[in-house]
């Protein structure tokens, strides 16, 4: 064994030479790995005994791509193309062996390499796109020399980790290996090569499939046009689709070079920092400082939810996916059938759209159960309450809860917005009592907020984030606050568009000037998708604000077919006549002034607000940092990813500038506009809320 640096070594075995990187977590490609994979193949080539080579991952997966640490930093230590050209040029045939994920630059060096092996369970992808990037180190052109041009748009696109036994069927990987044994078939895969007497297989020089794209600029003008809705705002999709049509018009170095130019346009853009950010900013997200990463963690292996209506049956597919039994408690049958009606529905729509089998929807709705009393979720080790927002209901369950279930079981709550210390302290175990915050479509957004009260045990909040890793959810520990973090902050922004609809702007005025920042709505057409009538009484409206009147119109949202907006059939929004002359008629009566607000302003003030808010936030210790709500915001309302989040965004703008603004708002409105001091302190030391510790 040769040790070539601290992250490979060489080793041979008969006339097979085998290149072992190691750079945990996912051996990412530092200075250390580039260089290691240079001189290791430089050697094994020199090595006259070697007729092939193997390339190897050890730890759970092959390289992960290109050490995104790094980006930004001084060049150091051999370049990937210096790495790319050693492994591409070698005389001797050079094999990657791949398992868990070959990504990015880690698939970037399996497509330099002559042949590709993997195990069954490995996965391949080109994932740059969601870090607002494209693959820099060939994969554009390479990819699609392989699998042809539709398919590499799809894949670059996507960012899809597409599995081993597809990437062998497209030939992207060459030969399959035996779960768990992919050193010795690699092995024995490159003896076959050398014994065969196999070509060095270069992908650069592979030309049929690109040959056979060129003349049909329809292949991505359809593409664009199928995805514009999908791409709305991001630079990096259309880059990467340019950088494929190169590949099919240009030769392979001409290619290659515009690769490297809209690849560092991106790199050095505000996009990709933004979305690099927020890669992190979810993965930092899961460290708890007070809670260490060898807290105990208490097993989950029933889950039991009260409430059966729209977010209790969401919640429980989220658990029924991950192969958890439930126990789904309601208090009539009906609205039990209805909501296990629901839950079926929805995974037999899934089947149709041939997301998975008949086989699984019946092996998931098998695994929940219906009940009608609590005192079936005795066996439970984990309850999520699930029903109205009403503090009296929600102790009285608490109550039955702390009596029926068994010693350890979690108890939890999914309250938006009641006071969970509350709640846990009519229990004789608030210890156990913690928020579990889903948002609807509970089975398909990505957050989970997890709300932590003063009496919440360490291991309660470590399981309930491991928890959220296995059923799919980006978790976030906030503390207990109005709203928490994401509603508290989008209150603000409800505030101040109301606010602007009294002072004359429109409601689409509003809704347009966020969808062009990149939310994929605006308050007003979010209200019509929610009802209007949310939380409103009939019997006790009395036309006093403008959804009251628009209500009792029975203008309820898109359900009834208006709102703030007209519906056509399809449920297409058209600023509505009506709407304008209700708004038109209450500012007159109020006897304001209605005044055109421009785009800028109405940016200002919606957003300003939020930041003010978050910074609010922060200052109460009710999240544990700025990227958190950062976080909250990118999954869990739209915020555009590349734009980071409301507090990266802030740090974009500047935070004197935001300031000077709120502080304006403060004269003419009053005291909802007052800066949190947290804000002016950042500004009077010249720092941004990158920088708080
Ligand atoms: C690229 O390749 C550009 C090239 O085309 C061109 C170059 C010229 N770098 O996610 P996890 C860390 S762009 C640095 O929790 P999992 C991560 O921060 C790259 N660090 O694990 C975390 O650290 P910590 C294209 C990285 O098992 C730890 O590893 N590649 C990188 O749930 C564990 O991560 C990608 O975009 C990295 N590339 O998922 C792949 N990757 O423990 C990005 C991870 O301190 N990575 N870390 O919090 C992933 O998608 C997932 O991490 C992966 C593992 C699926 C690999």
């Amino acid at each position: 064994m040769t040790a070539i640096n601290s992250a490979a070594e060489l080793t041979t075995q008969g006339d097979v030479a085998i290149l072992s990187l190691n750079s945990p977590p996912v051996n990412a490609l530092s200075a250390g790995v580039r260089d290691g994979i240079h001189d290791g193949i430089k050697a094994a080539i020199a090595d006259p005994a070697v007729k092939a080579i193997v390339l190897i991952c050890e730890g759970r997966t092959f390289i992960a791509g290109a050490d995104i640490t790094e980006f930004g930093g001084a060049a150091k230590g051999a370049s990937l193309f210096d790495a790319q050209a050693m492994i591409e040029n070698s005389p001797k045939p050079v094999i990657a062996a791949i398992h868990g994920t070959a990504l990015g630059g880690g698939l970037e060096v399996a497509l330099a390499c002559h042949y590709r092996i993997a195990v069954p369970s490995a996965k391949c992808g080109l994932p740059e796109v969601n870090l607002g990037l494209l693959p820099g180190a060939g994969g554009t052109q390479r990819l699609p020399r392989i699998v042809g041009p539709e398919k590499a748009l799809e894949m670059v696109t996507s960012g899809q980790h597409v599995p081993a036994e597809q990437c062998h069927r497209v030939g992207l990987v060459d030969e399959m290996a035996k779960e768990g044994n992919l050193k010795a078939d690699a092995i024995a895969f490159a003896e076959k090569l050398v014994a065969e007497g196999r070509p060095l297989k270069k992908v650069r020089d592979q030309n049929d499939k690109v040959e056979a794209a060129r003349g049909k600029p329809e292949i991505f003008a359809d593409f664009r046009k199928a995805n514009a809705r999908k791409f709305r705002g991001f630079k990096a999709p259309e880059y990467n689709i340019q950088c494929i049509e190169a590949a099919v018009n240009l030769p392979f170095d001409e290619g290659m070079a515009v690769e490297r130019k809209l690849f560092v346009e991106l790199l050095t853009g505000e996009q990709s920092a933004a979305q690099r950010y927020a890669f992190f900013a979810e993965r930092t997200a899961n460290k708890i400082p007070d809670v260490p990463d060898d807290t105990p963690i208490r097993k989950i292996e029933k889950v039991g939810i009260i409430g059966a209506g729209t977010m209790g049956g969401g919640i429980a597919m989220n658990f029924l996916n991950a192969g958890i039994p439930v126990t789904i408690v309601e208090v009539q049958q009906e609205a039990l059938d209805r909501g296990l009606k629901v839950v079926r529905g929805n995974y037999e729509r899934s089947a149709k759209n041939g997301r998975f089998t008949m086989e699984t929807v019946e092996k998931r709705m098998g695994m929940i159960t219906g009940a009608l009393s609590q005192d079936a979720l005795a066996d439970c080790d984990l309850v999520i309450e699930a029903v109205f927002e009403r503090m009296d209901v929600k102790k009285e369950i608490f109550t039955n809860l702390d009596r029926i279930c068994k010693p350890g079981a979690i108890l939890a709550t999914n309250t938006s917005a009641l006071n969970i210390d509350e709640i846990g302290d009519v229990t004789s175990r608030p210890q156990d009592v913690i928020g579990l915050h889903f948002f609807s479509p509970a089975n398909v957004m990505r957050l989970l907020e997890i709300v932590r009260t003063d009496k919440t045990a360490n291991d309660v909040i470590a399981t309930s984030m491991k928890l959220a890793k296995t059923i799919g959810k980006v978790a976030v520990l906030v503390g207990v606050a109005p709203g928490f973090v994401g509603n508290r902050m989008l209150a603000q922004r409800g505030r101040e568009s109301q606010k602007m609809v009294l002072e004359g702007a429109m409601p689409w005025d509003i809704d347009r000037v966020l969808y062009d920042f990149g939310f994929p709505m605006g308050p007003f057409a979010m209200s019509d998708l929610a009802g209007l009538d949310l939380g409103w009484v009939k019997s006790e409206s009395k036309g006093a604000t403008i959804r009251d009147q628009l209500c009792e119109l029975d203008r309820r949202g898109q359900k009834t077919g208006a709102g703030y907006y007209d519906y056509d059939e399809n449920r297409n929004a058209k600023p509505s006549p009506v709407t304008e002359k209700i708004i038109n008629d209450f500012v007159a009566k109020s006897g304001a002034n209605p005044r055109t607000i421009s785009d800028d302003e109405i940016l200002e003030r919606t957003l300003y607000a939020m930041v003010n808010e978050g910074a609010k936030i922060l200052e109460e210790k009710k999240a544990i940092r700025a990227s958190d709500i950062d976080v909250v915001w990118v999954n869990g309302y739209g915020w555009p990813i590349y734009r980071g989040g409301p507090m990266h965004w802030a740090d974009s703008v500047g935070l004197p500038k935001i300031l000077a603004r709120i502080k304006e708002f403060e004269a003419t409105m009053g005291e909802q506009w007052k800066p949190s001091p947290l804000l002016e302190k950042l500004v009077a030391e010249g720092k941004g809320f990158k920088d708080l510790k």
